[in-house]
């Protein structure tokens, strides 16, 4: 199969500017960039989409540079925003870059014959003075033109917010890059969200005038949801890769939790699982949508790509701890992220020390109104330490109910947890 079929049949390919692009993919091994502004210290899942793209392409013997926007982030693209971003000061985008590059450096080889590229803006948009600036590039730019633009457009007909000069400017600067690029290393490709499109575009128009280069331009769709809500966001908000800010047991839950009418096209989007293995996943959405099979797969795939196995295997214990499952094993940080959002009591240290029985202690927290229901619970099997069934009333608390970081998990019934901290 190649490329282009390969892209098509996973959905990838939102508009190409050529018809002949698939077969140019098909012959020769071009050089394409996408670029990444870094307007926060990590990217993410609206970046995966356009990370596994350029991947695609590496693995089908092209070669991708992953451009990191050191010098159009002080800028901000005004593409599909209906205001004017705050800007960002230099302190910020420096941080942000060394985020972004670590993060982008994971999803494609460095090495080989295609090897991959990285490259900051930076390098030659803060070197580049204003007077040739305006004079070179900005002479190929028709004010009227830009004017026209939907981005443009739509914030010029909104009189509060408006558009400021520096981002009115913005595709100068990503047309630049396209120009340097093509020349410095033969870049003849760029691709991006579908909201990329206009730059992408003017950029080939650069290359071609001034340096009477072909260049090619395709974007991505935008990822949307069967259900009309934004992708990317859970209730706590985005969705980021790094592990800091989304832990990859919140990321693989995310996956999770996706609805069947999604799934499908995320294992296309997200995964490099063969067509033969999501066909199958397919099927099993539309025989067997309680188990929940591709979704599984989705989110194990997904967890390892952006985290790694040793944190897959934690996020998983992490899954099955919450339906049940032993909680021996896991560390403080996920105990605490698991059940973050589960009420919780904290109790005295002192009551660890074999004198309080674990009811009275219960009553104390407020996980039972009294005594009495706490028995009625345990008698019918109901209640759990660390997820394993109390069968003594008489039961004391002592220092093995504790788990990493002095908690206690109790759970009445199927699941409703509560979590006790000792202090
Ligand atoms: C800068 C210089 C270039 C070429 C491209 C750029 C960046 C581009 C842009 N892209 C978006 C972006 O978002 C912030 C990333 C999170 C830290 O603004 N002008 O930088 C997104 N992009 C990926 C996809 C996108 C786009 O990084 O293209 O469509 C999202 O899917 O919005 O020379």
């Amino acid at each position: 199969m190649t490329l282009f079929e390969e892209l098509n049949w996973r959905g990838y390919v939102n508009q190409i500017t050529h018809d002949d692009l698939p077969s140019v993919l098909a012959r020769e091994s071009l050089t394409l960039y996408c670029g990444f502004d870094p307007t926060a210290d990590s990217l993410h899942i609206g970046s995966l989409l356009p990370i596994l793209g350029l991947a695609h392409f590496q693995r089908h013997g092209h070669k991708p540079i992953s451009l990191v926007g050191g010098g159009t982030g002080l800028i901000g693209d005004p593409s599909g925003k209906t205001r004017e971003r705050s800007m960002l000061s230099r302190g910020d985008v420096e941080r942000n870059v060394e985020g972004i590059r670590a993060q982008l450096e994971r999803f494609l080889d460095f090495k080989g014959p295609n090897a991959a590229t990285l490259l900051n803006n930076a390098d030659w948009l803060c070197e580049i003075g204003l007077l040739t600036f305006l004079r070179d590039i900005g002479k190929h730019f028709s004010i009227n033109m830009m004017l026209n633009r939907d981005s443009v457009r739509m914030r010029l007909e909104d009189r509060d917010h408006g558009i400021s000069y520096t981002e009115f400017s913005y595709i100068l600067l990503q047309s630049y890059d396209f120009l340097y690029l093509n020349e410095k290393y033969d870049c003849r490709l760029q691709v991006g969200g579908a909201d990329q499109w206009g730059n992408i575009v003017s950029g080939m128009d650069l290359a071609r005038r001034l340096r009477n280069a072909s260049t090619y331009g395709l974007t991505f769709p935008l990822v949307t949801k069967a259900d009309g809500s934004k992708f990317g966001k859970s209730e706590s908000g985005n969705i980021w890769l790094d592990a800091e800010r989304t832990s990859p047991y919140r990321f693989y839950q995310f996956w999770m939790n996706q609805a069947d009418a999604d799934t499908g096209k995320y294992l296309r989007y997200f995964t490099f699982l063969s067509h033969a293995e999501i066909d199958a996943l397919d099927q099993a959405l539309r025989d067997a949508p309680e188990q929940r099979l591709a979704q599984k797969r989705l989110a194990e795939e997904v967890t390892l790509l952006v985290h790694g196995e040793t944190a897959l295997a934690s996020a998983q214990a992490a899954s099955k701890a919450m339906f049940g499952g032993s909680l021996n094993n896991l560390d403080k940080a996920t105990l605490a992220d698991i059940f973050s959002e589960v009420p919780s009591a904290e109790l005295a240290l002192s009551h660890i020390a074999g004198q309080t029985s674990l009811l009275d202690a219960l009553v104390e927290a407020k996980v039972f109104a009294g005594k009495s229901e706490a028995k009625r619970l345990l008698r019918n099997g109901g209640l759990y330490l660390n997820n394993e069934r109390v069968d003594a009333e008489d039961l004391r608390l002592s220092e093995a109910c504790l788990l990493a970081g002095r908690m206690t998990v109790i759970r009445t019934g199927k699941k409703n947890y509560h979590l006790l901290k000792f202090v």
